[in-house]
């Protein structure tokens, strides 16, 4: 899968993309990401990518210009493949397990990061989908473009090791989730481990987890 991502904050991505299960679903190429620098695709000698708002009012909203010839560009780069472009902003619909098992699915995706007080309306006409990751305001589509991200790699087969990602699509809605986890020591300070799970009796701890899986 490819996933190229279309912000004016390339190196907020750097940590989170080459780090633990991203850095290994790119090592191992089930996955290749592609940052893409926004202001390259700015108006005139400052590459401006921003202007006031028609209407009046606060802030700067990104013009549609160089939105749209970076997505256009974004398309081109993989056009053996269909894309899906996905603006991130707080307008859009929240993004649920069930959204990461569709796109998992997708070769080609393409983030697109909002900033500042907004963008130009018209943009929402050249993307497939606009999504939000909650019931608050972030400064920017970056952190939702990285919880997207990761949230599709670690469903594309090979990515995960020992989890079957059988197991993981095993809740036709929602999420599951696991039972609680506990390692050595047996006890720490005045907290035991649950007997159950040093019993040896694997039918008893199966039904144990079953039980406080959520
Ligand atoms: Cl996608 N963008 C911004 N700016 N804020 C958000 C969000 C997105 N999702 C939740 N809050």
């Amino acid at each position: 899968m490819t996933i190229q991502i279309i912000t004016l904050f390339p190196e907020m991505f750097e940590g989170v993309l080459n780090t633990s299960m991203l850095r290994k679903a790119q090592e191992k190429k089930l996955v290749d990401y592609g940052l893409i620098n926004l202001r390259d695709y700015g108006i005139g000698p400052r590459k401006q990518v921003d202007d006031t708002p028609y209407g009046g009012g606060d802030g700067m909203v990104l013009r549609p210009e160089p939105l749209v010839v970076a997505i256009e560009d974004a398309r081109s780069k993989v056009s053996n493949q269909e894309s899906e472009v996905i603006l991130l902003t707080p307008r859009g619909a929240v993004f649920t397990q069930a959204d990461a098992r569709e796109l998992a699915k997708c070769s080609s995706l393409i983030l697109v990061c909002g900033r500042y007080e907004g963008y130009d309306e018209r943009v929402a006409k050249f993307v497939n989908r606009q999504v939000s990751i909650g019931d608050y305001v972030l400064t920017g589509g970056e952190l939702p473009a990285m919880v997207v991200a990761d949230a599709v790699t670690r469903l594309i087969p090979g990515v995960l090791g020992g989890e079957t990602s059988a197991e993981l699509e095993s809740f036709s809605d929602g999420v599951a989730k696991e039972h609680p986890h506990y390692t050595r020591p047996e006890q720490f300070r005045d907290l035991k481990v649950p007997e159950v799970l040093i019993s040896g009796n694997h039918e008893a701890i199966a039904d144990w987890r079953k039980k406080h899986s959520v």
